[in-house]
């Protein structure tokens, strides 16, 4: 088969920021989800680091970064333009989803989990967190998206982790003065691309038939 593969894990924020942008670019896979506590050894096979999204082309390249899957796939078909236009936007955009992939994550990982990292509560990390929601709040009050005028990379990249953020206490989040950054997350899960890449499917095992994203 020429479509590639994805070995994928349906509520992990990198792999949703992978699928969505499969749907935007129009790129169809063979949908590997994967059960993190028993991972499939053709995903270790592939890439040995264990973490997912993985990508496997057909000619075998293997892509293990969920950045990464989302630029090969929005460079070799990009019909939203969720690609910035030029290397300034571009890096503005990559700046961005590392501060997310940074030092965000780390925070977010330690508000929703205090007792993996032997902390008492998660409030000093929540704190801490807020500082990068303040910040694109702040992009979100001058133009309409992170990627600009319309949706794009850096909202597809960065949503995901708002919303595990969000949803860790959602009473505190919607009590903060971020009603843009509210709405903007509100429109992203209620919207088609949200619900689609959210599509459930039965964890994949060698030998199964092959389950299409996007689904039908
Ligand atoms: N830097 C990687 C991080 C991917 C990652 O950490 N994924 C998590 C799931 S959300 C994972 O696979 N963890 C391995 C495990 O839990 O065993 C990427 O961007 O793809």
């Amino acid at each position: 088969m020429t479509e590639p593969v994805l070995y994928s894990f349906r509520r992990c924020p990198y792999a949703m920021r992978a699928r969505l942008a499969l749907l935007a670019s129009g790129t169809r896979v063979q949908l590997r989800e994967v059960v993190l506590k028993d991972k499939p050894g053709a995903l270790l096979a592939a890439s040995p680091k264990g973490t997912v999204p993985v990508m496997v082309l057909a000619g075998g390249e293997v892509i293990d970064q969920s950045l990464n899957i989302m630029l090969k796939v929005l460079r070799d078909h990009d019909p939203l333009a969720w690609l910035p236009s030029t290397e300034d936007a571009l890096a503005r955009s990559l700046n961005l989803i590392a501060r997310c992939d940074g030092e965000f994550k780390q925070h977010l990982d330690r508000y929703k989990y205090p007792h993996r990292f032997n902390l008492p509560d998660g409030h000093e990390n929540r704190a801490q967190g807020a500082i990068f929601l303040v910040a694109i709040n702040e992009v979100l009050c001058v133009q309409n998206y992170l990627h600009g005028p319309h949706w794009g990379l850096a909202d597809a990249a960065i949503a995901p982790f708002v919303r595990q953020f969000a949803h860790t206490d959602a009473d505190w989040f919607s009590a903060q003065p971020w009603a843009t950054l509210q709405h903007w997350l509100q429109a992203f899960e209620a919207s088609d691309t949200f619900e689609r890449c959210m599509h459930k499917v039965a964890a994949w095992k060698e030998g199964d038939a092959v389950t299409w994203f996007p689904a039908g």
